[in-house]
């Protein structure tokens, strides 16, 4: 297998573009591919200041590192949920790439503004850990960046992720979320910042490639949450779609933008107001955060303090998608 740009040795195909590439070829690839995404989509400018939102994992950090590359004024937020080992392990890697850069890395936690770590929402609220882990992070996220000056927040999810996404909301026939999956959310209100995803356009396995070859030092294990979510079903099924049919996440995704979700934005109608506990946007009178903190307080205040932390659940080791990017990368 030949590089198509250069005609030296390929370490990877990327059969969704039909095409293969070197190392050097493929790294240059990847980069342009996502500045291409940015520019077209018109996510940023070069002056805009950027917080970008690292997990540990290798799509942020691959995100990061490319934009850091391209020379944006890019900070780093890591947001400490208090997952156990997994959070110490991922915070570690996000201090160490952004200590190898010299770039500017924000940590915020989780408890000190939940009143409480993502493991312990649960009990206090009988709220699913993600769906709180959910709503916690993009308020953080939004709130964060309004009070540093940062005008957009920059997130790593992928082409995967976006797909698989959308498929959970198609099965529900879930018309809000399908209305709000966009690769661009602007900011709709002055206490909103705009929204961007530049590797919507690009698999799993391409950042995991990209990551690899750049010897990016990230996080393997996923969170010990996400263990039986029925996302990763979703996005075991659209693997065995592209296996046999190369192209079809990007289809089901990008035809998605192109075709359908103008239908469901048009019945969408939100009208936003400041929470008139915190200032941050809500439809209703109090927001969902501050309810749930509230309920946390609450339940932690009437709680005995725990004698010993609780065990670590056993974490979700390797993700399918990084074993098989890293064994088809061919040493050169
Ligand atoms: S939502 Fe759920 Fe993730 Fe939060 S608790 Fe872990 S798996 S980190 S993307
Ligand atoms: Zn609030």
């Amino acid at each position: 297998m030949k590089c198509r740009k250069c005609g030296g040795r390929a370490v990877l195909e990327l059969r969704r573009h039909n095409t293969a590439f070197c190392a050097e070829d493929f790294l240059a690839f990847f980069r342009r591919h996502t500045l291409e995404t940015i520019r077209r989509w018109k996510m940023f400018t070069r002056d805009e200041p950027l917080l970008v939102a690292v997990s540990g994992g290798k799509d942020s950090l691959a995100l990061w590192d490319v934009l850091l590359d391209a020379g944006y004024a890019a900070a780093g937020l890591y947001l400490d949920l208090g997952i156990f080992d997994y959070s110490r392990e991922s915070k570690a890697k996000c201090q160490a790439f952004a200590g190898e850069r010299g770039a500017r890395l924000l940590v915020v936690s989780v408890a000190e503004e939940v009143g409480a770590g993502i493991p312990h929402v649960r009990e206090a609220t009988r709220r699913p850990t993600c769906s709180a882990c959910g709503l916690s992070k993009r308020y953080i996220m939004n709130k964060t960046a309004l009070e540093g000056g940062f005008t957009v927040v920059v997130t790593g999810h992928n082409l995967d992720d976006e797909a698989a996404t959308l498929l959970g909301s198609t099965l529900r026939w879930d018309e809000s979320s399908l209305a709000r999956q966009t690769p661009v959310l602007e900011a709709t209100h002055p206490k909103l910042v705009r929204r961007v995803k530049p590797l919507f356009r690009t698999s799993e396995r391409e950042t995991a490639a990209y990551a690899f070859l750049r010897g990016i030092d990230y996080i393997v294990a996923e969170c010990p949450f996400a263990r039986g979510a029925t996302s990763i079903t979703h996005k075991e099924l659209l693997n065995r779609l592209e296996d046999v049919s190369p192209g079809s996440k990007a289809m089901f995704f990008l035809n998605y933008l192109d075709r359908a979700r103008h239908l469901f934005l048009a019945r969408e109608q939100a009208d936003l107001r400041e929470c008139g506990r915190c200032g941050q946007t809500t439809t209703g009178e109090v927001c969902a955060f501050c309810k749930l903190a509230d309920q946390v307080r609450r339940a932690r205040g009437s709680e005995a303090p725990a004698a010993t932390e609780p065990a670590d659940p056993p974490a979700a080791r390797g993700l399918i998608a990084d074993l098989r990017a890293a064994s088809e990368i061919h040493a050169p």
